[in-house]
């Protein structure tokens, strides 16, 4: 049987995400990871947060702060928001973990011993009063095109030139401010990866039919513009030590044990369980094993190029990926999430807003899938409205109060089926085979189109049965559309369940189903539409099971997140 393995990619440890950097891998994930559990896989839901590197350091040094306890912290906080918004990770790691350390300075003693990395001395910027070298990002000065004043080592802001540190007038460091710096040489590892070109652009050639454009275009343009040798170590501090002579106080560069923590966050989930978990057999030799990795696409080359070569590289047997999700940009207005000019909303202040659902279901279905999305807060409004509360929300209330009221809090008889109610399966049965299809394809929205779609059914039978009209006078037919309604209401709590879970666990409260099953439906309808039994007892809804967000609401949230009203 194959084991589905899934990647989301790892959020930096630097602060809090806004919706953009959720709904870009780790929100899908989640979403294909409870589908596949749901038809009966074997499924490894793997993510971390990445902690090493320059941004971490600082972002540290700005609270006051050493940074272990810094990422200690930072990685509470995240996991507790992943939590809420319940992604169903089996193991949220750390990058900073002893596995990811191993695991890291093994494969570069395996790069070094087939002869791809080498060593080369390289002119760094160090600054004196801060004690460290400065990557270019940290080194700021005046622009010498366009005279901005804050221009930073590897690219100016204001007229987006690509700059060397040296380009710039009155450098200083960014750290501290001082101007005392100096030019040293330093020792580095560099990976060779045109010494790989041929095994990188095999592999890609091997999955161009069946990735997404974005995928591909991103890796191929890449591979076009040539590979170049890529420094894999850094000097700084926070990090993983690099294990050669001549090395000390330099560590991996981020991105170089970065995807490695997907194998390290494996071994820290089977260290849990040791008896029945192997992480290797989900990484080494692993042929049983189906691997997707999700991402946005600032992240793809790293995972169609760097990683790779990393395990190529090795000549070890290593899993490597089979399936790629990208994802475009998440926009807010049109424009960027900026933390610093508090622009958008973060993923703490969503849940502070509303029910993680709310936001799942809208995020799915706007993913950013073959193009870039915008999130508006009238959007999100209309959506939620129209969608959860008028469609789905609706027909659970009306269908659960109606029976409630006019024949008891009890599932009621069921007669022979017409032809209304088979014409009814039929259709729903079509949209439920194309919705399965979706996901099994990773294709979100269309998923999510044919989700709603199936809730519209329940509502549009229940228009055209009418059983308050019909109950006048016959009641027997009036139990059975009823009867056929509350188990659609389950099958919606089944179906829903990857993209909203929480308000599927509510529907199978509502229902008073105790360890509801969540097995994906059968094949036939009439039996599936058949599990809630005739007399058993259900709960009367007291709420409904969304809100509308009013047009007040709308305006106020526009004001508190610097949204420009449209
Ligand atoms: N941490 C994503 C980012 O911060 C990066 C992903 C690593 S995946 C191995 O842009
Ligand atoms: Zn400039």
């Amino acid at each position: 049987m194959t084991k589905y393995l899934v990647t989301s990619a790892l959020p930096y440890i630097n602060g809090i995400k806004h919706l953009g950097n959720l709904v870009g891998s780790m929100l899908p994930a989640d979403v294909y990871s409870r589908f596949l559990r749901q038809i009966g896989e074997d499924v490894l839901f793997i993510c971390a947060t990445d902690e090493h590197g320059t941004p971490a350091e600082l972002a540290a040094l700005e609270k006051n702060q050493d940074v272990e306890t810094f990422c200690t912290e930072q990685h509470e906080v995240q996991k507790d928001i992943y939590t809420r918004f319940n992604l169903s990770f089996d193991h949220f790691g750390r990058s900073s973990s002893d596995h990811n350390l191993e695991l890291t300075q093994h494969f570069c003693k395996k790069l070094m011993e087939n002869g791809l990395i080498e060593e080369r001395v390289i002119k760094q910027v160090y600054s004196v009063d801060d004690g460290r070298f400065l990557p270019d990002r940290y080194i700021v000065g005046t622009c010498p095109h366009c005279g901005y004043e804050a221009a930073r080592g590897d690219q100016c802001e204001n007229c987006t030139r690509v700059l060397d540190p040296t380009d710039l007038i009155k450098p200083r460091s960014a750290v501290s401010g001082s101007s005392n710096l100096e030019i040293k040489d330093s020792k580095h590892l560099f990976l060779k990866l045109p010494a790989m070109e041929k095994d990188l652009a095999k592999f890609i050639d091997e999955h161009e039919a069946e990735w997404p454009v974005v995928v591909t275009s991103i890796a191929r343009k890449w591979l076009k513009e040539g590979l170049r040798e890529r420094c894999i170590t850094r000097d700084l501090k926070w990090g993983i030590p690099v294990p050669c002579d001549g090395f000390d106080g330099k560590v991996f560069y981020v991105w170089f044990d970065a995807p490695i923590e997907y194998i390290g966050a494996t071994a820290e989930w089977a260290d849990k369980d040791k008896e029945h978990r192997n992480w290797k057999d989900w990484w080494y030799d692993a042929k049983d094993v189906k691997y997707t990795e999700f991402m946005a696409k600032d992240n793809i080359p790293f995972h169609t190029i760097m990683f790779p070569a990393t395990l190529l590289g090795s000549k070890e047997p290593w899993k490597k990926v089979d399936y790629i999700k990208g994802f475009n940009w998440l926009t807010f207005y049109g424009g960027k999430f900026s933390t610093s000019q508090k622009r958008g909303i973060f993923t703490n202040q969503a849940l502070d807003e509303f029910e993680p659902d709310y936001w799942r279901y809208w995020l799915m279905a706007n993913a950013p899938e073959n193009s870039d999305s915008s999130f508006t807060f009238s959007g999100f409004a209309s959506t939620i409205n129209k969608d959860l509360n008028d469609v789905l929300g609706n027909f659970v209330n009306r269908v659960l109060k109606m029976t409630a009221s006019k024949l008891g809090p009890e599932v009621p008889n069921k007669a022979e089926f017409t032809q209304m109610d088979k014409d009814f399966f039929k259709v729903l049965g079509e949209h439920i085979d194309a919705y399965t299809k979706y996901l099994k394809e990773l294709e979100f929205r269309k998923a999510l189109v044919e989700l709603r779609a199936i809730w519209v059914e329940g509502n549009n039978y229940l228009t055209a049965a009418a059983p308050w009209t019909v109950i006048k006078e016959d009641k027997e037919r009036a139990s059975t559309i009823l009867n056929i309604a509350i188990n659609v209401i389950r099958l919606y709590g089944v179906l829903s369940a990857p993209v909203i879970p929480s308000t599927c666990a509510r529907i199978m409260d509502l229902l008073n189903i105790e360890n509801a099953s969540y097995a994906w439906p059968e094949k036939d309808l009439e039996k599936e539409l058949s599990k809630v039994e005739v007399g058993h007892k259900f709960n009367v809804p007291e709420a409904p099971l969304f809100q509308k967000v009013m047009d007040e609401r709308v305006a106020e949230l526009c004001e508190k997140y610097g949204a420009d009203p449209e």
